[in-house]
């Protein structure tokens, strides 16, 4: 009987144990899905990391991630797909401007708000998206050229002819179309800026020494490389080394690049880049922001532009390289 009596006594009590810790709450998470447009460039991997940081199971959050190899047909399908798992937002770094209506009208119709980050969508009607984040294109290369114009004047050169090769980035992206833009503009109001050549180099390292190596068999006379981003920009270092052309302070040829990756800071600190214009790829705790602010049922602007500035070899620190995320 006792014995009957302690195992009663001892399931009560395990009963009990059991209601006072309760089961589990079950905390629902965001599932957001991300469309990466690829891997080109450091500046990407940075963007990249810095979303998953951000979108952590432990905040909140589950990440979708999708890398579309710098093709938009990729990004479409994996759009399409986060649709059909119905996620809470998606997140999409445009390959190229155009060509997001359908699918867009599609998220919209299944009520799934989009973010659109980094690069921007061409499309007629806004409501199409939430919001767009990244930078201003614009004003990188308006910074770049100013930067140039000012640069010849203190070496007595505003009068004189200036070749400058091209290097631009995938086409049809913003950050190819604005820096090609401030470009174009600036070289069309100054009859002795020469645009000797435009080469794509598609946003990396291999395209970009590729190009440059094969202008060079035929041309020398470069005045000033004008690189839309840090990686085309190593692979053109390459190319002009080993055609016997130096570069950088006191070099055959100036040179000006768009990012500001830390080994561009690095090689901007040696003297090798003149100009590192900044463009900054963190933009995960700002797209988890904006998603708070939209649950909270707050006003979100319809276009957001981080803040970015220049470096030159006297500008560039140990300090401030040691302390760069990206
Ligand atoms: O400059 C480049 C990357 O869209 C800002 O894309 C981005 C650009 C960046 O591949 O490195």
């Amino acid at each position: 009987m006792k014995k009957v009596f302690a195992l009663l006594l001892c399931g009560m009590l395990l009963v009990l144990a059991g209601c006072a810790k309760g089961p589990e709450p079950e905390r629902r998470l965001l599932r957001v899905g991300f469309s990466q447009l690829g891997a080109e460039s450091d500046w990407r991997v940075a963007n990249t990391e810095s979303m998953i940081q951000a979108f952590r199971e432990e905040d909140g959050y589950e990440l979708l991630f999708d890398n579309a190899r710098q093709k938009q047909a990729n990004q479409l399908v994996a759009v399409r797909n986060f649709i059909v798992q119905d996620v809470d937002f998606i997140v999409i770094a445009p390959a190229e401007e155009t060509g997001w209506e359908a699918v867009l009208q599609e998220a919209k119709d299944a009520g799934i708000p989009v973010i659109i980050m980094d690069r921007e969508v061409a499309v007629e009607d806004e409501s199409l998206y939430l919001t767009q984040i990244g930078s201003d294109f614009l004003t990188e290369g308006q910074q770049a050229v100013d930067w140039l114009a000012r640069t010849l004047e203190d070496w007595g050169m505003a009068s004189e002819s200036v070749n400058i090769l091209h290097l631009q980035g995938s086409y049809g992206a913003t950050a190819q179309i604005l820096r090609t833009k401030a470009l174009e503009d600036a070289a069309a109001q100054r009859e002795n800026w020469t645009i000797c050549a435009q080469l794509s180099g598609d946003f990396t390292e291999s395209k970009g020494y590729e190009a440059v190596r094969d202008y060079l068999k035929e041309h020398r006379d470069i005045d000033v490389l004008y690189s839309e981003n840090d990686n085309m920009t190593f692979g053109a270092m390459r190319a002009l080394e080993e055609a016997g052309l130096t570069y950088g302070t006191g070099g055959d040829v100036t040179i000006i690049s768009f990012d500001a990756v830390r080994r561009a800071l690095e090689y901007c600190m040696a003297g090798k880049i003149d100009l590192c214009v900044e463009c900054n790829p963190l933009h995960g705790p700002r797209v988890d922001e904006l998603i708070r602010q939209y649950q909270a049922g707050e006003k979100i602007p319809k276009q957001i532009f981080v803040e970015e500035t220049v470096f030159t070899p006297d500008t560039v620190t140990e300090e401030l390289i040691s302390a760069r995320l990206y």
